[in-house]
C-alpha cells in the first residue's frame, strides 16, 4: 500500500541524467514551450488487446465486451495512416492476470508502426518494462505496481528515465487497480501529485465509470490531476463527441497535453482526423 509506514525507494540522489530530464520536464510543463512552437494536443487512438483481439469494455469489465476487429496490428497501422502520432495499447489481459499476455501482438504493432507506441495492463516488473521496450515500445505504462509494490515502480522510473508513464485509473475519484477490479482508499490526485514528482513521461488519467460509455469526459477531476501535477497529464474515459476533444484542448493551460480515443473511434462517431483538426483548434 502506498504511504504510511511502508519503506519508500530512496529519491534522495537519483542520476545526474535524471535531474536534467526532470528540469526539462518542469519547463516543458511551466512554459508550454512545445506548444508554444506549434506542437498541438496528442488525439491518441486507443487499441485494447483481449484474447488477440481488438476490443473495447463497457466501464472495463471483461465481461462486457465488443470485438470491433480481429487483427490489433492491423487496427494500430489504420490509425498510424490515419495521422496518429501515438498509439496506446493495452494488454487487458494482462492487467487481468498480472503480467503481460500479448506480447507478440505487441511487438507486431511496435514494428509495424512509424508512431510512438505507449502499452500497458500487467506491467508490474522491472523485467516486463525492459522486455517492453526490447519489444520496440517507447512508454510503460505502469498502473497497480504503483499502489501495490512502491519501490518497484521507482525502480522502473530511475531505470528508464522519460520512458514510464503513471496510469491513475479512478473511479469518482479514488484509485482503482488490478484490471479495475479492486478499489483503493486513496485519492487520484493525492496519488497523481506523489509520482508527479517523478521523471515520468506523464500521467494518463482514465475515469473508469466513464470509460467505453461514450458519456463524456470527467473535466473536472482531469483539470485537478493536471492542477497537482508536475508532469503533463493525457485524459481518457468516455470521449464522445469532437466537443470533447475541444473540452480537453481547454484543459491545455494547465498540463493536460493529449487525449486517448477509443470506442467513438470504433463506433465512427467522428473520424481520427477530425479528431486532431479539433485538437489543433484554437479558441
Ligand atoms: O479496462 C480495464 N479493465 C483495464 C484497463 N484498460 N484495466 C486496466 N487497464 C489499463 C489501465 C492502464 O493503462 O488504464 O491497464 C493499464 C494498467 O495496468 P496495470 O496492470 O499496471 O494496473
Amino acid at each position: 500500500m502506498l504511504g504510511f509506514g511502508v519503506p519508500q525507494y530512496n529519491v534522495s540522489t537519483p542520476p545526474f541524467s535524471t535531474l536534467v530530464y526532470w528540469a526539462c520536464c518542469m519547463f516543458y510543463k511551466d512554459t508550454n514551450v512545445l506548444w508554444l512552437v506549434g506542437d498541438v494536443m496528442l488525439v491518441i487512438p486507443a487499441v485494447d488487446i483481449k484474447d488477440g483481439k481488438c476490443v473495447r469494455l463497457f466501464k472495463g469489465r471483461k465481461e462486457d465486451v465488443t470485438v470491433y476487429y480481429e487483427n490489433p496490428v492491423d487496427v494500430a497501422k489504420l490509425w498510424a495512416d490515419s495521422g496518429a502520432k501515438r498509439i496506446h495499447v493495452v494488454d487487458l489481459d494482462g492487467a487481468f492476470e498480472g503480467l503481460p499476455v500479448n506480447l507478440r501482438i505487441i511487438e507486431r504493432i511496435a514494428s509495424s508502426v512509424p508512431v510512438p507506441v505507449e502499452v500497458g495492463g500487467g506491467v508490474r516488473s522491472l523485467e516486463t518494462v525492459r522486455a517492453l521496450l526490447d519489444a520496440g515500445v517507447s512508454y510503460v505504462i505502469m498502473g497497480t505496481v504503483i499502489v501495490e509494490d512502491y519501490d518497484t515502480f521507482c525502480e522502473a522510473v530511475y531505470s528508464y528515465p522519460g520512458k514510464v508513464i503513471a496510469g491513475i485509473d479512478g473511479a469518482k475519484g479514488q484509485v482503482v487497480v488490478r484490471g479495475w477490479e479492486k478499489q483503493e482508499p486513496l485519492k487520484v490526485v493525492d496519488l497523481a501529485r506523489k509520482v508527479s514528482e517523478l521523471p515520468i513521461e506523464s500521467i494518463i488519467f482514465t475515469e473508469v465509470t466513464k470509460d467505453g460509455t461514450l458519456s463524456g469526459i470527467e473535466r473536472r477531476l482531469t483539470r485537478e490531476v493536471a492542477e497537482v501535477s508536475n508532469v503533463p497529464v493525457i485524459a481518457s474515459g468516455g470521449v464522445a463527441t469532437l466537443e470533447d476533444i475541444r473540452a480537453v484542448k481547454a484543459l491545455e493551460p494547465f498540463g493536460v497535453k493529449g487525449v486517448i480515443v477509443g470506442k467513438a473511434l470504433y463506433e465512427k462517431r467522428f473520424t481520427l482526423e477530425e479528431a486532431l483538426r479539433a485538437a489543433q483548434d484554437v479558441g
